[in-house]
């Protein structure tokens, strides 16, 4: 007999510890988790199955990216075609078409004038590509002064040394000096004013007016661009509050600094609309994402600039290369074959609009969990929900880390960072699944 397929014989593994040595885990307890590990064999549409064939519930779509749910059939053809037609084409001073179909396609998603998108293959990448344009950007129209960056507090823009600079997490920065000329604004949450805030919480718009001390400290001169994520994902579902990004956007106006939004974890529908910069009505003058944009299928990233930005650069001699970055793997054609598919299935299912219209659903059911033991803020906005816990005594993170344990072998994937539970799941999922993920933490939580 010969052996069985390849997902059963996947499924089929028992996992040794000894086995999992030279695997260096990121962002991972390495020793907990080889002691105890938790394997991954197979996923489709809302599930994962385990090595140990347990079926599993993905109320995280991956890492906040399967936004269409997993094995996407036609995702899986578009990239097997593509490598047995163009595998790769150098990125630099040559191109290939899927690439430029994917930009078209991709600035088409958002609004005013956002129509240049320059790619790389991660969120990292996007965020550093954004904040090398923004610095270049002013230096090339001869406000070379302006070499400043301001990030938030308990923001996550990925592990390039600008991303942790400008970078909120304490964990992610101390090891290292990061790159000089960086601030940051307060963040925006406060328990004791938002508090199982439905939406976007009313107090806190008065958080973006210390962008004015910060620019006074500095000179606005000496200020490039504001970073921010329109709602912070990896730190806990952190929702801006009502009128926050339409005043950071006012006050970056009226000093010549440019705004970026980090939608890595917002775009491709995760609030209901194609990009927070639309879900908000605010239109920044750079996007970042990556993520949702192949549906986690193939690692990609990409930064999208307004007009204003794009042309800025398009002066010197046309010989002349006018932005000196770039990847050995931007615009691969395997990822631009995926977006293409990736796009396609967003717009022919309407998956959005599905997000939209599930969304009051959802937030019903997050806040269903309100009296549930230790919980002491539940927060959503779109397809996401920060469920926070009050830490056991004298151990932070214990709490939500033995739920999230709990959840996964009870067949639910959650994410935990710190005492809060993020849920961002898949668009495709439906009403039932969605009773079933918070009535299976629900009774989690009452064991935690
Ligand atoms: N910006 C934002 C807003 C992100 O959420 C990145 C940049 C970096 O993307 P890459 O592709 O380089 O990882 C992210 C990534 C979590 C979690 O547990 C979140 C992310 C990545 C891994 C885990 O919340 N976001």
């Amino acid at each position: 007999m010969g052996p069985p397929e390849t997902s059963e014989t996947a499924m089929n593994l028992v996992p040794r510890p000894n086995d999992l040595e030279a695997y260096w885990m990121p962002f991972t307890a390495n020793r907990q988790f080889k002691a105890q590990p938790r394997l991954m064999a197979r996923a489709e549409g809302m599930h994962y199955w385990s090595t140990d064939g347990r079926k599993i519930l993905d109320a995280t779509a991956g890492l906040w990216c399967v936004n269409a749910g997993h094995a996407r059939r036609e995702i899986a053809e578009a990239v097997h075609r593509q490598v047995l037609t163009l595998d790769y084409s150098p990125a630099f001073q040559m191109g290939h078409p899927a690439v430029f179909e994917l930009a078209n396609r991709v600035a088409a998603l958002l609004p005013g004038d956002l129509d240049h998108v320059f790619f790389g293959n991660s969120g990292s990448e996007a965020v550093e590509t954004a904040l090398k344009i923004a610095l270049a950007y002013h230096r090339v129209r001869g406000d070379g002064a302006r070499t400043r960056l301001i990030g938030r507090e308990r923001a996550y823009h990925g592990v390039g040394f600008g991303g942790i600079s400008v970078g909120g997490i304490a964990a992610n920065r101390k090891l290292y000096a990061g790159i000089p000329g960086v601030d940051h604004l307060p963040q925006t949450f406060d328990l004791a004013r938002q508090a199982f805030s439905r939406g976007q919480p009313e107090w806190g718009a008065e958080r973006a007016d210390a962008l004015e001390p910060i620019a006074a400290l500095h000179d606005p001169s000496t200020i490039a661009a504001v970073i921010v994520e329109p709602v912070a994902g990896s730190t806990g579902v952190l929702v801006p509050p009502r009128g926050y990004l339409e005043r950071l956007r006012q006050i970056c106006d009226k000093f010549g600094i440019l705004l970026i939004f980090d939608e890595v974890i917002t775009g491709f529908g995760r609030l209901g609309a194609a990009f927070g910069v639309e879900y908000f009505g605010v239109l920044p003058d750079l996007v970042c994402c990556a993520k949702g944009i192949t549906n986690g299928s193939v690692p990609m990233g990409g930064v999208i600039v307004r007009k204003f930005v794009h042309d800025a650069f398009m002066t010197g001699p046309e010989t002349a290369i006018e932005f000196a970055h770039g990847y050995t793997y931007s615009g691969h054609p395997l990822a631009a074959a995926a977006g293409l598919a990736t796009l396609d299935i967003y717009a022919r299912e309407e998956l959005f609009q599905r997000a939209r219209e599930l969304a009051p659903y959802w937030e019903e059911a997050a806040h269903g969990l309100r009296d549930a033991p230790n919980v002491i803020d539940i927060r959503n906005l779109g397809l996401m929900a920060g469920i926070e816990l009050a830490p056991a005594a004298g151990k932070p993170g214990a709490r939500a880390y033995e739920a999230y344990v709990k959840c996964f072998e009870r067949g639910l994937l959650i994410r935990q960072t710190g005492d809060i539970i993020a849920l961002s799941p898949p668009l495709i999922i439906d009403r039932a699944q969605i009773d079933e993920i918070f009535g299976r933490l629900g009774e989690v939580l009452r064991t935690c």
